[in-house]
């Protein structure tokens, strides 16, 4: 965008005036925030109404989505980034007595989503926008995103997120465009002069009323949107006589019950409940989009049978797998088509994304539940498992347990992937090795029956977050070392290895990475009041916590070390510190229990002075977007260190690659990919392959006791777990006593120990050799743009949903 500086201090002090009657002097820096907020606004605002009237008039084919969880963070630097304004409005900002880095920091971060889905999903809108692609998000306005965490006496406390506090800047409410979802009831099919149609008695409606939110691509040009749900109570439900004759409790129980669909995330990622209202969830946000979508399609006026030319739906995770169903139903019910014309358009407009094979988090409704709920589209998919096991048998005859296995309803269950996997022409893992192991494990079968349907997306991440916006200084220096070509392409800051051997170029990298070490250190003092030191390896882990991430691992790591220094206070060390960032599922015992380790291990060895403040340990509360833009950037050592076979991709590997970290790592999700761009001696590696683990798994021959027996420091630190060291209450730790002795060590963590142990070692050596080092963080660097989510996005839409960029001069 063309802004000269005094342009934009015109419309800044006309904006604040206008809209709080104020001057920059008297407003407060609330108000001051909201006004540059509403200004960026209309300067998007212009282009969003451009692109969409583009898309219409040029029929171009739209994708859509559909996610529960997009994780976008702060929204308003990377608007200004992407407008290309950032410098201008600083200057502006400054000249009018303003820091702007003092408003960003008002901005709410709405925290929609857990985890790693959540944050892919987002970072994939940006590059869809950036990119020219005409795609558009599709899920639900939690009221609540993630709760907030509070570290008290070193328990984890859920507190309410409360992001709507104040109006959100971003969204727009369009309830003109709201559409009406059904649940419950019941009913029947009868046959009318214009076929069977189904009639619905005693349902519950709800009012879907979206509000939009503008997804401003780098190339300022495209402003897609990402259109969230919010449940309201009709208003013909309100029953105005009741309520006139003093029913008023019935209302608001009533209009609670309706809006408790929107109210809140569910804040577990990696298991699974089959709560009734994550259903209604699923379904709402899915029919919603689904009958926009619909809608907007119309104005074409294309045939419905060409639907899928004009229209790519895409199932993220199972989460919206309802859509299968729910496609099915509009193109049957609203658009009377019949089930073989419904079935073709719904296949080709589906795809779907599995981002886990963790057994726990496959979504499996109870048929009851399920019928109750959404009885049409239980008949639906009644039908269409029928008519798979149909044809399946035609092949497999009489090899029940095949059928068995991939059919859609079968042990009292609605299971969510197969429907997903049945109703999608594209079905696809997250990295190379996650999808190998659907296509030989997992999903097997289904491979076989259907092998052209699988393929791999290696996920991504936005450099324009994670680069330019998280370590505006170190993109510089990208840019400027490996070229122009590198702002359109991130395959090109392959570039940046020429100077692999350039003195000035490696002390630059150096510095870079010290000063944002140093912000680091600013905050941990601020908000914790632990001194640390920039000097020390800077070593991170930030992620969920989940038994498969193995935090714990690492905390067995640091409690050995802190043995030995105990042992030996002359240790010659290189100091570190270790930085945990995690929030736990409020009801996942072992992960708050772990939490709990890391805090006390930290206040013993933070306070211990025969430590000599070699090593610190830190605990960041409240890891999310904002908190990741921060530490990301100082990493030196990027933990990642799952259980082989476990993680379906991360993308935590990704971004601290990107900003200069070298990966300490198993065999594991996107690590692989990380370890074949970069090779063997710019990642340390330990511990057992994805095999070893399934072979173990499956052979149940692993013993931790045998591992115990042998290795006198893991004793130790397992009994220092209950004899007092780290808390009074030897209870303290059972779960993760629990977890060792009672379930066998399900995650080889004992296993893994030594090997991962001796990788620390190799990490100080490496970490010594202070050139050597600097030439790994740059080799990581260069290779880094390989997992720009830009590259998964071109491949998504070539492969996947067959769309072009779109140029909206041509
Ligand atoms: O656990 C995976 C994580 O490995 C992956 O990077 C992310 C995005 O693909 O999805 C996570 N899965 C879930 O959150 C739930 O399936």
């Amino acid at each position: 965008m063309n802004l000269t500086k005094n342009q934009f201090k015109e419309d800044y002090v006309k904006r604040l005036t206008l809209t709080f009657a104020q001057t920059t002097t008297e407003a407060s820096l609330e108000h001051k925030y909201l006004a540059l907020g509403k200004l960026i606004r209309d300067y998007i605002s212009e282009s969003w109404a451009e692109t969409n009237n583009y898309y219409t008039k040029k029929k171009c084919k739209q994708i859509y989505y559909f996610s529960m969880e997009f994780l976008l963070g702060r929204l308003l630097n990377s608007y200004l980034l992407n407008l290309n304004i950032r410098d201008v409005v600083k200057d502006g900002l400054r000249d009018l007595g303003i820091d702007l880095d003092t408003l960003l920091e008002l901005e709410p971060d709405p925290a929609l989503g857990n985890g790693g889905l959540g944050r892919l999903a987002a970072c994939f809108m940006d590059s869809l926008a950036s990119l020219g692609f005409p795609g558009h998000g599709c899920g639900i306005r939690f009221k609540h995103g993630l709760f907030n965490q509070k570290i008290i006496n070193g328990y984890q406390k859920e507190l309410l997120n409360n992001w709507l506090k104040e109006d959100f800047l971003w969204e727009i409410k369009k309830p003109e465009k709201t559409v009406t979802v059904r649940f419950g009831g019941v009913v029947n099919l009868v046959n009318t002069p214009n076929g069977i149609e189904p009639v619905y008695s005693g349902c519950e409606e709800i009012d879907a009323v979206p509000y939009d939110i503008p997804i401003l691509g780098s190339n300022m040009e495209t402003v897609n949107t990402l259109r969230l749900f919010s449940a309201e109570l009709p208003e013909e439900e309100i029953d105005l006589n009741g309520l006139q004759k003093g029913d008023y409790q019935k209302f608001i129980d009533k209009k609670f019950a309706v809006e408790a669909i929107s109210q809140i995330l569910y804040p577990d990622d990696s298991s699974f409940q089959g709560k009734l209202l994550r259903l209604k969830q699923e379904y709402f946000f899915v029919s919603a989009g689904l009958q926009t979508i619909l809608k907007r399609y119309k104005k074409l006026k294309e045939s419905i049978h060409k639907f899928s030319d004009f229209v790519g739906i895409h199932i993220n995770d199972t989460h919206p797998a309802i859509a299968v169903g729910e496609l099915m139903r509009l193109l049957l019910d609203e658009e009377g088509l019949d089930w073989d014309s419904a079935w073709d358009i719904t296949v080709k407009t589906l795809a779907y994304t599995n981002h886990t094979i963790l057994a726990e988090a496959m979504e499996k409704w109870p048929y009851d539940m399920f019928k109750k709920t959404v009885p049409r589209i239980l008949m639906i998919i009644e039908e269409i498992d029928r008519r798979f096991c149909e044809e399946v048998s035609k092949k497999y005859e009489e090899d029940y347990s095949k059928i068995d296995s991939m059919r859609i309803i079968y042990n009292g269950e609605v299971r969510m992937a197969n429907l997903a996997i049945i109703g999608s022409h594209s079905i696809n893992g997250v990295a190379k090795i996650h999808t190998e192991i659907l296509k030989n494990r997992e999903l097997h079968d289904f491979y076989l029956l259907y092998p052209e349907r699988f393929n791999n997306k290696t996920n991504g991440i936005t450099h324009r977050r994670w680069l330019k916006n998280a370590n505006p200084e170190l993109y510089k220096l990208v840019i400027e070392k490996s070229g122009p070509e590198c702002l359109n392409d991130t395959n090109k800051f392959i570039n940046f290895l020429k100077y692999i051997n350039d003195d000035n170029v490696l002390q630059t990298l150096d510095k870079i990475k010290f000063k944002n070490k140093e912000k680091v250190v600013a905050f941990v003092k601020n908000k914790y009041n632990i001194d640390i030191n920039p000097f020390s390896i800077f070593d991170v882990q930030v992620k969920r916590l989940h038994g498969y991430k193995r935090q714990l691992l690492n905390v067995f790591n640091i409690i050995y070390l802190y043995n030995q220094l105990k042992q030996n206070p002359e240790l010659d060390i290189v100091p570190r510190t270790f930085f945990f960032g995690a929030k736990a599922a409020p009801s996942y015992y072992l992960a708050k229990n772990i939490i709990k380790l890391i805090n006390s291990v930290a206040n013993v060895i933070n306070n211990d002075p025969d430590i000599r403040n070699k090593i610190k340990v830190v605990f960041l509360e409240n890891y999310g977007v904002s908190i990741a833009e921060l530490i990301i950037p100082a990493g030196d050592v990027s933990e990642q260190i799952s259980t082989a076979s476990k993680e379906a991709s991360g993308t935590g590997n990704m971004k601290f690659m990107m900003n200069g970290a070298v990966t300490l790592a198993t065999l594991d999700g996107a690590n692989v990919e990380i370890y074949d761009e970069v090779g063997d001696n710019n990642i340390v590696i330990f511990g057992l392959t994805s095999q070893e683990v399934m072979d173990l798994e499956k052979n149940r021959t692993y013993n931790f006791r045998d591992i115990l027996n042998s290795n006198p420091d893991l004793q130790k630190i397992l009994t220092q777990l209950s004899d007092g060291t780290f808390s009074e209450n030897k209870e303290e730790f059972k779960d993760i006593l629990n977890h060792i002795y009672g379930e066998g060590d399900p995650y080889f963590v004992l296993k893994d120990f030594s090997a991962y142990v001796e990788a620390q070692n190799k990490i100080n050596t490496l970490y010594e050799n202070r050139r050597g080092w600097l030439q790994m963080c740059l080799v990581n660097i260069a290779h880094s743009g390989k997992f720009s989510s830009d590259n998964s996005i071109r491949k998504y839409a070539e492969d996947i949903w067959h769309i072009k960029e779109v140029k909206r001069g041509e």
